[in-house]
This record gives C-alpha cells, structure tokens and sequence, in this order.
C-alpha cells in the first residue's frame, strides 16, 4: 500500500552533449522535469517527466505537466491509500483529461515506490523476465550526411543493435541510402519521420522500401490511424506507430485497422506503466512486436525505460541508449552503461528504480522547486 505525504517538482538544466534535430524541432538542453514521491513511511523515490520543452512532439511540454500536476493530478491523490499502483491510473484519469506525461510521471513513480517499500526492483513489480534489454541508437538530423555516416558507424561499432535515423520529407532517402551502404546489408536501420509527410508523398515514401529498413516510424499525422493504414497496404516497409498511440483504445484501434505492424511504446506518452503493461499484453496477442522508445530522459526516466523492456514482447532493440550518449554525466549513480554488444543489464537486485540519485547535484541544478503536501491528518 502507498499514501503519498508529498510530492516535490524540480525542474532541472542539462545540457545534451550533441544538438538533437528531429522534423519538427532541435533540443540543445533540456529542461527535465523531475518529481520527488514521499510516502507517509518517510520512504521517497524518483520519477521524471518525459515532456518537451516546446510542444513540437506532443501538445504536452514540461511547463504544461508543472501546472498539471500542481493543479489537478497531485491534489487528486496525495493523502490517499492506493492498495496497488496499478489502481493509480483510474484516479488520475478522473481528476483531468489528456495530459499523459503528467500522468505518467506520479503514475509510474507509485509504482517505483511501491518496489522500494517492498524492497523488490520495478522490473520485479512490473513482472518483467529479461536479464538485459536491447539497445539502439536515435541518431537526429545532421548538417550532412558525412557527418549522419560517421554518426552511425560509431554507433555500430559501439554495438548498438538498431540504429534509427531521423527524416523529414526531402531528408529521407540520400542520407538512409548513405547509412546502408556505409554499413551494409546486415545493419538494421530504421527511419523515424516524427509525423512529418502526408499520403501526397507516396511515391517518396515508397522509394524507401528499396533500402530494407527494419521499420518506419510514424511517417504520418500524429493522430492519424486510418492514412497509417492505407499507407501501409502500398508499402513493403513496415510502419511503426509512436505518436499515434497515446491509449490502450488507440492501440487496439491499430490493431483493428492494421495501421501498423509494429509499436514504440514510451510509458510517458501512454499516461504511465498500467497503460504500457496493457499495450505491451493486447501487441503480443495480436501478434505485433513492441520496443521502448525514448526522449531524451535523464537516467532517472531511463530507469523505468529499462525496466519496462524487460517484459518478454519487447522484441526489437529499443531507444535505450546509455548515459554517455545523451550527457557529460548523469544524475544517477551508477550511471547506465552498454556492453560492447548493445546490451543494457537490468538491475535485478536493487529495489526501486535500481540506481541512486545525486540529490545534492539535483538540487544544485533545480531552477525551481515546489513542494506539494498532503493536509495534515
Ligand atoms: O520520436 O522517438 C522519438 C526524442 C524526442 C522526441 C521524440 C523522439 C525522440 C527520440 C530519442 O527518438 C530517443 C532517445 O531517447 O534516445
Ligand atoms: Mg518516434
């Protein structure tokens, strides 16, 4: 059982150590919203808010999910008991309409919490099975595709297992044509259009198929299931949803539609875990392998990355790339590291999200903080 005392919001400056372009934005630092959960033990744990800076991926942004969280979601269950974080979910969902980072950062935090009071790892609560998950590599939009090549052939030699590459409509088919014969036949590349083209560029899409991609990911509208689904009738290439999906319904109505033949499932943008559980479940019914994506977390929202690849249909590599790649250092300790085969351990035997925060170095870093608490009893 949790019951939250309180709830202290941090938002935090990081900068990345590359510039990271995707077709509708570049992000240089991140704000990164971070949220401190105390039950009434005194017992705490970390969550982070996957949220934007602008609202250029979904409508949400960090300073959106602050005003959310303040306003609606912590006052809706702070104080009361939650016999299973499971049952979360439901209450916020009551207390406000959309807003799904919001919600998944205090969801996904009851369910961290609820390990560490039982001394177990959220992979463990979660009922996660892998040993170690699958990493890939997002590379962004380069100034040049000598520079995406390069890029790439690091990454490959690093062990990524998945190396996607960003494109926009113009920036698609030279610099992937560029990566496949830098790295050859084996490689397995993605493509990620983050909702950037419409069906008037068919033909252009369709030219792809020639490079053998592991997938496409959301070439389309990011509310868009029913263009997904014609699109995908003319192309070879699989289509991987990502923004598209923000629901266990909008799932299923993928599934119904064959919108898609895979999914990036990011707990964030699905509202938290019992969602992502849920997906994760109706996917491998359905026949439809899943993988965790990424945006750009601090090693705290890597954590509940990782633990939720741990489910056995993450079948395909997912963003999960270590600390080094996004940071000078992380805010964790030990920070997360990769095997020189692409692979991420899961921390079995830590209870909580199985690595420490630097407290004094998140606090040196807050530009704000507030703290929410429950009326005293
Ligand atoms: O579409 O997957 C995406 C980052 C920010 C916003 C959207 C996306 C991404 C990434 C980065 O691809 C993945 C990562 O965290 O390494
Ligand atoms: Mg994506």
């Amino acid at each position: 059982m949790v019951e939250l005392r309180s709830v202290v919001l941090r938002e935090i400056d990081l900068s990345l150590r590359r510039p990271f372009r995707i077709s509708s934005g570049v992000t240089r630092e991140r704000r990164i919203l971070l949220l401190e959960l105390v039950d009434r033990s005194g017992i705490s744990e970390w969550s982070e808010c996957v949220a934007g800076e602008s609202p250029n991926y979904s409508p949400e942004t960090i300073d959106t999910a602050w005003l959310a969280l303040r306003l609606w979601l912590i006052p809706a269950v702070i104080g009361r008991p939650f016999e299973h974080p499971s049952d979360v979910d439901s209450a916020l969902n009551r207390a406000a309409r959309g807003h799904p980072m919001a919600k998944a950062a205090l969801e996904m935090g009851y369910w961290a919490l609820t390990a560490r009071l039982q001394g177990e790892s959220l992979a463990g609560v979660l009922g996660g099975t892998r040993a170690t998950v699958e990493a890939g590599i997002s590379l962004g939009i380069e100034e040049s595709t000598d520079r995406l090549v390069e890029e790439a052939t690091l990454a490959r030699d690093a062990g990524y297992r998945k190396i996607k590459i960003k494109i926009a409509p113009q920036l698609d088919h030279a610099p992937l044509r560029a990566v496949r014969e830098g790295l050859g036949n084996d490689a397995r590349l993605a493509a990620d259009a983050n909702a950037s083209y419409t069906l008037d560029d068919l033909r252009d899409l369709r030219k792809l198929d020639e490079l053998g991609l592991l997938m496409i990911e959301q070439p389309l509208d990011g509310r868009d299931l029913l263009r997904h689904s014609v699109l995908q009738k003319s192309l070879e290439t699989p289509i991987c949803l990502d923004e598209s999906v923000d629901s266990v319904d909008r799932a299923e109505d993928m599934i119904v539609l064959s919108s898609g033949k895979i999914l990036n499932i990011k707990p964030g943008r699905v509202g938290g875990f019992t969602a992502a559980v849920a997906i994760h479940d109706r996917c491998r019914e359905a026949g439809i392998p899943v993988w965790c994506g990424g945006m750009l977390e601090s090693g705290i929202g890597r954590a509940y990355n990782i633990a939720l690849a741990s489910l056995d249909n993450f079948r395909l590599p997912g963003d999960l790339s270590p600390s080094r790649r996004y940071w000078e250092s992380d805010i964790v300790d030990p920070e997360w590291t990769m095997s020189a085969d692409g692979l991420v351990d899961v921390p079995w035997a830590i209870p909580g999200i199985g690595v420490r925060v630097d407290r004094e170095r998140v606090e040196r870093l807050a530009r704000r903080t507030e703290e929410i608490a429950a009326r005293p009893t």
